[in-house]
């Protein structure tokens, strides 16, 4: 058959959109309870996934809370930081690409 179309790719392939982990930085100020209060307001964490995630940032210094569109992730980063910062904290959020 002559008139069969071959199939061409497309000229411009869609990429993925690429996904920031947002992490829970440690400080030697703001208070336990409070670290916890923050992911479970702003990231929607259970209790006990904030306990969680609170202790081992404690421990290790930082903990990835959770990973999400670039956007979305420098948006909940900041939230969270500014709602301690309101509050006097020093705690900090920062958003990164995902390796
Ligand atoms: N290190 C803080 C304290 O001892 C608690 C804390 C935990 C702060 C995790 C920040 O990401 C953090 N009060």
């Amino acid at each position: 058959m002559a008139d069969i179309e071959t199939k061409k790719k497309p000229a411009l392939k869609v990429e993925k959109p690429r996904l920031y982990k947002v992490i829970l930085m440690n400080d030697d100020y703001t208070p336990r309870e409070f670290v916890i209060f923050v992911l479970q307001a702003v990231f929607k964490l259970s209790e006990d996934q904030a306990s969680r995630v609170m202790i081992t940032a404690h421990m290790k210094g930082r903990c990835v809370v959770t990973v999400l569109p670039r956007d979305v992730a420098e948006t909940k980063a900041k939230e969270a930081t500014d709602l301690a910062a309101g509050e006097g904290f020093p705690l900090l959020f920062v958003a990164e690409p995902e390796d």
